[in-house]
């Protein structure tokens, strides 16, 4: 029954979302690589852990210069990851047990191997040139010394024409022309083709690149290199809203679907121009600030991994709460395809490792917005510490390890030691299932190599242990359905500079919910407000808790508190 007068709720507000990279979750076939079957054996357990959306990293076909976010054929699933029969069986599926599918929509490139962009290079006359961002040279040189987001220049000259196209990415990825109409209602047709299927949304790679400045002026110098930085001139672009308000007026508004917008660079105030209420545009979008602190100030940008304070994470993640309240909706994550483990970033992965990974589920689930949680999050696992160079896959960091080898002088040591801190493929070791061969994902020989610490971070184990983080995020997945003061209530950060304490208090007319998260390997004491001294502790990573002003607290300790009603 409904109750008169109620606010309609978006489905979407109530969702936890749970991301599968699926050349890396189970293996069907013993071929090495998961697959669209293998996703379908585990759905049970995805049901179990209690999320209601899952993401799939791209599964179409695919060269996989980039591991499928190089697009060779939108309408075709990729050979490797199984049929449209297997698709068609797995939203099926995913549809009976009550939860939802969600795509990734990569349309800023496609593979070089598109038919597009075959037939865009081979004649300059072809309707399909104007596909594609197509250059001259300025006196022998590309238009613009801009650097690719994987090293190298964005340009690739094209010896048949001497023209040069874009591609901010890889140079298997050009760069589709938004400005052209027609590449518009290519991708409009393409997501009602998918739509029409049943599938409840999409994840939108890099959708604040596609508005190019028209003028492409040069960026900023980039220190020790030759290059520019060309942001400025491609992110949140001249057009970029007219880009998806057309698309949601055209597509997006006809169905009850839900968009997250991967949008690098945007600021809380930006981002309401992408997800405010009134904009029809997108439902939310995902920011990098908190992932990418420092990165932008240091040479060589994220391969320096400069250090991290909790200060500067509590100051970031706070601005978007108070920032998007009430106007927009926030996305939640620590962890995805692209990012190092969080719990070896953010937490502890050794004799803390359990502790910490439920400090970040705590805080994490606890703060306004849709929750994404990566797989393998929820069994905390963790970075990978390959010894050589030649067990990486990921082009990012096999291209970054060129660079930093050749243009700026370090030597092994140095570059596997930021590859270990950052390097995509942390994220991208095949899911621990069990403790058996190959951690369950593959009756044959992995694409990439495991973490070696499967035997003891596994689901099978994690499933059986009632004090696991498994169990932890299936706790706290249902604790924070049952408060709606976490989907709806205030945000305000105590103690800012604390540089060991993360505490929020979450609030509406009913209910006051303090969190408090101790990110520190040693015991602490800290002052709580005097109402939620009485109060109830609703979640604990650890066993017990004697309340107190001055809350005694554990290494790595989260607790959630509510303050008792006054009558
Ligand atoms: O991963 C990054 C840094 O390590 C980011 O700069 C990332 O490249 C950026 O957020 C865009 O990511 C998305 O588009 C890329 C793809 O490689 C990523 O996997 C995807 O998430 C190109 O499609
Ligand atoms: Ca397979």
């Amino acid at each position: 029954m409904t109750t008169p007068n109620a606010p309609h709720i978006p489905w979407w507000k109530d969702a936890i979302v749970y991301q599968i990279y699926p050349r890396s979750f189970q293996d069907s076939n013993g071929d090495g690589i998961g697959d669209l079957r293998g996703i379908i054996r585990r759905l049970d357990y995805l049901k179990r852990l209690g999320v209601d959306v899952l993401w799939l990293s791209p599964i179409f076909a695919s060269p996989n210069d980039d591991n499928g976010y190089d697009i060779s054929d939108y309408r075709a699933i990729m050979s490797e990851f199984g049929t449209m029969a297997d698709f068609d069986e797995l939203l099926r599926e995913v549809h009976a047990r009550g939860l939802k599918l969600m795509l990734d929509l990569v349309v800023n490139h496609t593979s070089d191997e598109h038919p597009w962009f075959v037939e865009s290079r081979a004649d300059p006359r072809s309707d399909k040139r104007d596909y594609y961002i197509w250059r001259k040279g300025r006196n022998g040189q590309p238009p613009t010394r801009w650097q690719s987001y994987f090293s190298g220049s964005v340009w690739e000259k094209d010896e048949r024409s001497g023209e040069y196209y874009l591609h901010l990415f890889s140079r298997k990825q050009p760069d589709l022309n938004w400005e052209n109409p027609r590449v518009r209602r290519e991708v409009h047709d393409m997501m009602r083709f998918w739509l029409d299927k049943g599938v409840d949304g999409w994840r939108m790679d890099t959708i604040n690149m596609l508005s190019k400045h028209p003028d492409f002026p040069e960026g900023r110098p980039l220190p020790g290199t030759n290059l520019t930085d060309g942001q400025p001139h491609f992110l949140n672009g001249p057009r970029i809203h007219e880009f998806l308000q057309e698309m949601h007026r055209e597509v997006l508004s006809h169905y009850d679907v839900m968009t997250v917008g991967e949008t690098p660079g945007v600021s809380p105030a930006e981002s309401a121009l992408y997800c405010g209420f009134e904009r029809g545009e997108l439902n939310m979008v995902f920011h990098f600030e908190h992932v990418f602190l420092g990165d932008d100030a240091a040479e060589r940008g994220k391969w320096s991994n400069p250090p991290l304070t909790l200060p500067a994470i509590k100051r970031v993640l706070a601005s978007w709460q108070t920032g998007l309240h009430g106007r927009g909706w926030n996305s939640l994550y620590w962890d995805n395809h692209d990012q190092p483990r969080a719990v070896s970033r953010f937490g502890h992965d050794r004799e803390y490792r359990v502790e910490s990974a439920k400090l970040l589920c705590t805080v994490l689930l606890f703060m306004q917005g849709t929750p994404y949680i990566y797989q393998g999050q929820e069994l905390g696992m963790t970075n990978v510490s390959f010894e050589s160079i030649d067990h990486y896959k990921d082009i990012e960091t096999l291209n970054a390890y060129k660079m930093l080898r050749d243009e700026h002088g370090w030597d092994d040591a140095r570059i596997l030691a930021s590859v270990h801190a950052r390097g995509r493929d942390n994220a991208r070791t095949p899911m621990h299932w069990s403790g058996g061969a190959n951690a369950g994902f593959t009756e044959g020989t992995p694409w990439i190599a495991l973490n070696p610490n499967y035997p003891d971070i596994n689901a099978e184990a994690a499933e059986a242990d009632p004090n696991s983080v498994w169990h932890h995020y299936r706790d706290t997945i249902a604790l924070r359905k049952s408060l709606p003061v976490v989907r709806d209530g205030t945000f305000t950060l105590l103690d800012a500079e604390h540089p060991t304490v993360f505490s929020y208090v979450r609030q509406d007319a009913h209910t006051r919910v303090l969190v408090v998260g101790h990110f520190c390997d040693r015991p602490g004491v800290y002052r709580i407000p005097s109402e939620f001294v009485d109060g109830e502790v609703l979640s604990n990573n650890y066993p017990t808790q004697e309340l107190a002003q001055e809350l005694q607290l554990r290494p790595y300790q989260a607790l959630v508190i509510r303050a008792r009603r006054k009558s």
